[in-house]
């Protein structure tokens, strides 16, 4: 009973915030529109774009994803962030194989076909790498591409990993899986055997469709709630073993450095973060003052998002924004609230409250927690301010 409630009184207040219908002039083609198409693509008056970060270093790319211009909660495959280490191989299909051999007692070789005959399932996961915000450890980024484009979230269909692990049957030796890619630089991460048997995915498939090549075609790991690294692409080695490899990412990279010269190491969860998306950084009210929709991204590696909280009078009073249904464990949630600006300099900003009770630091307490050193796993508070003009920005 709450809820329409809430809805009619936001419509009310929008439609006073609005200016009136005046005139109303339609426009109808007199000709026969465009035909058919075997493969869709968008409007051309549409334009939301990944934004390209070359590095010096060939192959070693990244893309973020345009959170300001996403609605509801699964980011269009076009659209996913990517992030490269030795650029996209060209694997074809028909000939890509998986190994599935160490501690087990019937060392495998999989083709894509041959996951195809395993009970699949499909889930709705984000995936983040850790190093989105990174920069954010140092000094605020100015809009939600840059400050959080690297997270995306997909419905990913595939084989869950336990299946083929049964099927090969593990030793009681084993403990940990190092999974390797089919790229130039073999990216290899060790994975604790109990979330190999949880939730892990071996995905074939991305918003119903196979994977993208950037996102792994034709077959990757989704490792639900991990760093982004972990989720090793272009997957074709599973190797059972009883400790971790210490491979290049998890040791050189992957390691958050501490205050005092220590590291984290195997920090593998991505903790409850969320960002205002409109408005937000690089937008205006253009509107002037009156009645707008603050809606933006939450998600947490520990499961579901319990409450988003939102503060639009600079962190001193904060009010529950509504979650868009179903709100699942690991997935991006949508949130939403209506506000009214009064026209007056202001600062909007967002927290997120998980499940297990985790709530979202300021930056403040993350960097009191964690120093400025580490580039990886930041997830402070994000701050927008408003201007008397209506101009949003990240100062
Ligand atoms: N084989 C392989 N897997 C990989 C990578 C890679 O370079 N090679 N990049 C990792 C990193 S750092 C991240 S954040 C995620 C990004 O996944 P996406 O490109 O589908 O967004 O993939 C991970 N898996
Ligand atoms: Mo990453």
């Amino acid at each position: 009973m709450k809820r329409p409630k809430a809805n009619r009184r936001r419509f009310l207040a929008l439609g006073a915030g609005l200016a009136g219908l005046s005139a109303c002039k339609k426009e109808v083609p007199s000709e026969i529109g465009e035909g058919v198409r075997p493969y869709g693509e968008r409007s051309p008056y549409e334009r939301a774009a990944r934004d390209v970060r070359e590095s010096k270093t060939p192959g070693t790319s990244s893309t973020r994803t345009p959170l300001q211009d996403l609605d509801g909660m699964i980011t269009p495959s076009s659209l996913h962030f990517e992030r490269h280490h030795a650029g996209v191989p060209d694997l074809d299909r028909s000939k890509h194989e998986i190994l599935l051999h160490g501690l087990v007692e019937q060392p495998m070789v999989f083709t894509m076909d041959d996951l195809r005959r395993f009970p699949s399932v499909s889930r709705i996961y984000f995936v983040e790498c850790s190093g989105n915000s990174g920069a954010e450890w140092i000094h605020p980024l100015e809009d939600p591409q840059k400050a959080s484009g690297m997270v995306s979230c997909s419905e990913w269909t595939g084989v869950p990993l336990s299946s083929l692990l049964k099927v090969a049957r593990l030793k009681p030796e084993a403990k940990w899986i190092v999974a390797e890619g089919a790229d130039a630089c073999l990216m290899a991460r060790s994975i604790p055997l109990d979330k190999a048997l949880d939730d892990t995915l071996v995905a074939l498939a991305q918003n119903g469709e196979p994977l993208r090549p950037e996102q792994g075609y034709p077959v990757r790991l989704v490792v639900p709630g991990w760093e982004g690294n972990i989720n090793i692409k272009w997957l074709h080695r599973l190797h059972v073993v009883d400790q971790p490899s210490m491979t290049r990412d998890e040791t050189s990279h992957y390691t958050d450095s501490m205050p005092g010269g220590k590291a984290r190491i195997f920090t593998f969860d991505m903790e409850a973060k969320s960002i205002i998306t409109r408005p937000a950084g690089g937008q205006k009210l253009a509107g002037g003052p009156g009645t707008y929709e603050i809606t933006g991204l939450a998600w947490s590696g520990h499961g579901k998002i319990e409450r988003v909280e939102i503060s639009t009078d600079e962190g001193k009073t904060w009010a529950a924004a509504e979650l868009q249904t179903p709100v699942l464990s690991k997935a991006a949630t949508r949130f939403r609230m209506a506000w009214k600006w009064t026209g007056q300099a202001t600062s909007i900003q967002s927290r997120s409250i998980d499940e297990t009770g985790y709530k979202q630091p300021s930056r403040d307490e993350l960097v009191a927690a964690r120093g400025t050193r580490s580039q990886y796993h930041y997830n402070g508070i994000k701050v927008w301010y408003i201007k008397e003009d209506g101009s949003v920005s990240h100062v």
